[in-house]
């Protein structure tokens, strides 16, 4: 019989390649080195640190799956999904500013993009000297991005664009920002254009107030009639194929960060169970409190299994929507279930930044609604399985 590790029941290190434990072991010496040291009081005061993207970039985190000829590593989705879970075990406001510059501006411009386009942007995005962002829900369309409102109109040589984003993680502090409008000249149908910060008619203001994903600057972008050239037009997409080919791969970053963050929350509730002493002995000494470990321990491991065995068919080529949906969904919702069970473990303590657990749930609040939320994956499961759609 073998031996048990409590932190890793599955042996999940034993399944990674040297290459994909040697970046997730720097993503993680560079979280808890850089990140951890300054998260309490960047969430305590909502503080956008933009330095961060170019702290990223230089540690080769930034469009990990992009081709090294365009400034990536050309490296795994398992790899990708890594470095999140690691990111995301410090904040998820951090793997937030990481995974929408890589999944959903990188990925985009080196999809559906020219060579002209790919050149002039991705080796910037790449080492964080430019930041991105990624424009698809609308104060009107969230769930139903099919709604959207924003219009391309045709010009001599190029567009006009009119409307406005909603709820854009990085758009107030970005550079390049990903829209995704419907263009009068293509039928009416869904297009992305790169627009850069400074073009006229271009604004992105903050939206303040957020109790959750303080340490990630969230923007609208409004678009007041934005004239652009052709060359912003992302040529080789169109339809909402073009922003969900996108959210894929997002999707799948955030179902190994949400797992990141299960495991701060589960490690810190048994360290805090086995120094806290209430009638006599160690909490973690309780039938009930075990009991809750262990179902946190059960979630995490089965979840990562999941990711990984879904990471695989991807880098294979066979990975599908419905899977990422699978565990995008749930490892999103047991996340927030153990952040939730973790705070409730330590007490009034719980509540104190100081000791983490609700940053991290309030955090996973976010995480468990945006990228089509809990019961909106449902919904495609459903539809998946049944061939009937229930949106409408
Ligand atoms: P539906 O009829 O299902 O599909 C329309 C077209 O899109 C294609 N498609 C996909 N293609 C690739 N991958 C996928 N996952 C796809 N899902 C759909 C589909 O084949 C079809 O193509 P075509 O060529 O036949 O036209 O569209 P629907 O309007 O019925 O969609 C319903 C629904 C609910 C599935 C969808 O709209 C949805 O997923 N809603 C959730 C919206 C969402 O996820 N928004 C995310 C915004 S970005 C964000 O939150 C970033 S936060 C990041 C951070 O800070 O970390
Ligand atoms: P709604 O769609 O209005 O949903 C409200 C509730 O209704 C939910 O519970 C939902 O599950 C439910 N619901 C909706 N439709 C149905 C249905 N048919 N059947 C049953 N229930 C339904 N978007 C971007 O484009 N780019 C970003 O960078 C980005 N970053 C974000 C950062 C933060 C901090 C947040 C909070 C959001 C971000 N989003 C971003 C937006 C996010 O993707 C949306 O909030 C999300 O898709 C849900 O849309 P909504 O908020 O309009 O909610």
């Amino acid at each position: 019989l073998g031996r048990f590790d409590w932190e890793d029941p599955f042996r999940l290190n034993s399944l990674l390649s040297e290459d994909e434990r040697m970046i997730a072991a720097s993503a993680r010496a560079y979280a808890q080195e850089k990140l951890a040291p300054r998260v309490i009081d960047a969430f305590a005061e909502e503080a956008v640190a933009p330095e961060i993207f170019a702290e990223m970039g230089e540690m080769g985190l930034l469009g990990i799956t992009v081709p090294e000829q365009y400034g990536g590593l050309g490296s795994s989705y398992v790899s990708y999904g890594l470095v999140a879970r690691e990111i995301e075990r410090v904040d998820s406001g951090y793997r937030s500013m990481m995974s929408v510059q890589s999944s959903l501006v990188m990925y985009p411009i080196y999809a559906y993009g020219s060579e002209a386009q790919r050149m002039k942007y991705l080796p910037k995005l790449a080492s964080g000297a430019w930041i991105g962002c990624f424009g698809l829900t609308e104060p009107d369309a969230g769930s139903d991005p099919a709604g959207m409102k924003t219009r391309a109109e045709k010009t001599e040589g190029g567009y006009r664009l009119t409307g406005s984003k909603m709820w854009i993680s990085n758009a107030p502090i970005a550079d390049v920002f990903v829209v995704w409008t419907k263009s009068e000249a293509h039928g009416g149908k869904i297009r992305g254009f790169v627009l850069e910060k400074g073009a006229k008619g271009l604004s992105a203001p903050k939206i303040a107030g957020k109790l959750s994903l303080r340490t990630s600057v969230t923007g609208e972008i409004v678009m007041d009639g934005v004239e652009v050239g052709e060359d912003a037009l992302l040529p080789h997409v169109e339809g909402l194929k073009g922003p969900f080919g996108c959210l894929n791969r997002a999707r799948f970053g955030i179902a190994w960060g949400a797992m990141g963050a299960a495991e701060f929350c589960w490690h810190a509730a048994r360290q805090y169970g086995l120094d806290r002493k209430q009638f006599g002995r160690p909490i973690a000494q309780t039938q009930l409190f075990q009991k809750k470990l262990a179902d946190m321990q059960t979630e995490i491991a089965l979840g990562l299994q999941a990711a990984l065995q879904v990471g695989r068919l991807i880098d294979n080529a066979e990975g599908a929507p419905e899977m990422i949906s699978i565990i995008k969904r749930n490892n999103c919702g047991k996340a927030l279930d153990i952040a939730r069970m973790a705070r409730d473990m330590h007490g009034g303590n719980g509540i104190s930044g100081e000791f983490q657990v609700i940053r991290h749930m309030l955090n996973l609040e976010t995480v468990n609604t945006y990228e089509g939320t809990h019961d909106v994956h449902a919904l495609i499961l459903g539809r998946a399985q049944t061939g009937l759609q229930a949106f409408f």
